[in-house]
C-alpha cells in the first residue's frame, strides 16, 4: 500500500535553501494524492514564515529534472507576466520557487529524491470539496487564464512529465493488463465496475483521434485542475494561485475543463461512501462555464466549446479507470489511507459518471449558448 509522508530530515532539507532565519518546524501538509509535501516554518526575527517544502514522487515522474525545469519555466513566465502587468502581490498570484543555497531550482538529496521549496501562500485554500457556485466560478475561471498565461511560454515544447497522461484508451489497456493479470485476486469483488468500463470503452478514444486527426488543438494545458490544485483567497473567494505544476504540458483543454467538471460540480468527497450523495449540480457546472469561458473564451474553437461537457465524463471515466486499476494492481499509485479507498474512490467517479450521463443534454446546451 503506498503510503503518505515517511520521516524526513526536513532541518537538514531546510537548510539545502536559501532561506532566512531559524528553523522552527515542518508538518505534513495537503492532501494531494502523489508528492510528499510539508509546510515548513522558519523562524525570521521573531516572526513565523512559512515555505512549502516538497519532494516529488520519482516513482511516478521518471524525468524528475525535466519535470523541475517545466516548472521552472512556469514559475518564471507567470512571475514575469504579472511584474509586467504591474501586480503587487504577485507571488501569491503565481508559485515562487526558492533557490538553493547553490542557486539551483531544486535540492537532490542522498538518495535521489527531488527537492523543491516555494513561497507559501498565505490565506488561501486549496478545497477538497466545492461549497458554493461562486468558488466553482473563480476555480474555473483561474484555470482559464492559466491557460492563456502559458498559451505564449517560451522556450519551445515542455518536457511530457508523464508520457500519455490522458491517453484514455492507453489507460484502457492497463486497465485491460491489470485486470487480466488480477495480482491480488481482487477482480471477483469488482464486475460492476468492470462492466461499466467495458460498457463505454467505446468513447474512451473521441479526443485522443480528434487531436490526433487535428480537428482539436493541442495546446499546453495543466492537466490536473481538480479543485484543490487552485487556492482561493480566504476572504474573497477569488482563484489566487494556480499550483500543482507537476504535469503542465502539451494537452487538451477538454482535460482542463473535464477535470473541474469532474471535482466542483458533486458536494461529496472523493473518497465519500455513501453513493446517493453524488450529484452532478447544475449551478456548480454553469458556473463553470461561465467562470472558464470568462478567461478561455476567446481562444477555444466551436468543437471544443462543444465538447466540454463530454470532457467532463471523460475526465471522470478516466479518473475512475485509474483508481480502478489500480485498485487491481494493489494500490501502488495513488496515496491511500484505509483499504479499499482506490476502490471508494472509483465508485464515486463511475456515479457521477452516470449523473453526468443523466444531463448531458442540459450541459451541452449550456455550453454552446453565446
Ligand atoms: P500533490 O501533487 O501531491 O497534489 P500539490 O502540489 O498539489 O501536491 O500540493 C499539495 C497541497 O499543498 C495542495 O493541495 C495545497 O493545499 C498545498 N500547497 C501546495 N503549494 C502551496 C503553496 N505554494 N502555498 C500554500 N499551499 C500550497
Ligand atoms: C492526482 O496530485 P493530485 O492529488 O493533485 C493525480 C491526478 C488525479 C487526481 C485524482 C500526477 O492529483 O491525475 O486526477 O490525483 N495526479 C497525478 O484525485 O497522477
Ligand atoms: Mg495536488
Amino acid at each position: 500500500m503506498s503510503s503518505p509522508a515517511k520521516n524526513h530530515d526536513t532541518r537538514a532539507l531546510a537548510a539545502e535553501f536559501a532561506l532566512l532565519g531559524d528553523y522552527a518546524d515542518a508538518k505534513p501538509y495537503g492532501s494531494g494524492h502523489i508528492n510528499d509535501t510539508y509546510c515548513l516554518t522558519l523562524n525570521q526575527g521573531g516572526r513565523a514564515v512559512r515555505y512549502l517544502l516538497q519532494r516529488i514522487n520519482h516513482a511516478i515522474f521518471k524525468d524528475p529534472d525535466g519535470l523541475m525545469r517545466n516548472v521552472e519555466r512556469v514559475c518564471a513566465h507567470a512571475q514575469a507576466k504579472l511584474r509586467q502587468a504591474g501586480a503587487a502581490d504577485a507571488s501569491r498570484r503565481a508559485l515562487t520557487l526558492v533557490p538553493t543555497r547553490s542557486g539551483k531550482g531544486w535540492h537532490t538529496d542522498a538518495e535521489g529524491n527531488r527537492w523543491r521549496c516555494y513561497v507559501f501562500v498565505e490565506g488561501a485554500t486549496g478545497h477538497d470539496v466545492i461549497r458554493d457556485a461562486g468558488q466553482a466560478r473563480e476555480a474555473a475561471r483561474a484555470f482559464g487564464a492559466f491557460q492563456s498565461l502559458v498559451a505564449d511560454l517560451p522556450g519551445g515544447r515542455l518536457v511530457e512529465t508523464i508520457p500519455d497522461f490522458h491517453h484514455t484508451p492507453r489507460r484502457l489497456a492497463r486497465f485491460e493488463a491489470a485486470l487480466k493479470a488480477d495480482a491480488h485476486g481482487r477482480a471477483q469483488g469488482v464486475r460492476r465496475e468492470i462492466d461499466f468500463v467495458l460498457a463505454r470503452a467505446k468513447e474512451a478514444s473521441l479526443v485522443v483521434d480528434a487531436l490526433a486527426k487535428g480537428d482539436l488543438p493541442e495546446r499546453v494545458t495543466h492537466n490536473d485542475t481538480k479543485l484543490n490544485n487552485v487556492l482561493l483567497d480566504d476572504a474573497t473567494q477569488e482563484g489566487i494561485c494556480v499550483i500543482d505544476l507537476d504535469t503542465v504540458m502539451p494537452g487538451s483543454s477538454l482535460y482542463d475543463f473535464g477535470d473541474l467538471v469532474r471535482t466542483s460540480t458533486s458536494p461529496a468527497a472523493e473518497d465519500e461512501t455513501d453513493l446517493s450523495k453524488v450529484e452532478m449540480m447544475m449551478p456548480m457546472y454553469e458556473a463553470l462555464i461561465e467562470g472558464y469561458l470568462s478567461t478561455a473564451r476567446g481562444s477555444l474553437t466551436p468543437l471544443e466549446r462543444e465538447l466540454l461537457p463530454f470532457g467532463g465524463k471523460l475526465m471522470t471515466f478516466e479518473v475512475g479507470l485509474r483508481f480502478l486499476t489500480d485498485w487491481l494492481e494493489g494500490d501502488v499509485y495513488f496515496k491511500v489511507k484505509r483499504p479499499g479507498h482506490n476502490l471508494d474512490r472509483c465508485r464515486t467517479q463511475f456515479r457521477l459518471v452516470e449523473r453526468i450521463e443523466a444531463q448531458l443534454p442540459a450541459m451541452q446546451a449550456l455550453a454552446t449558448k453565446s
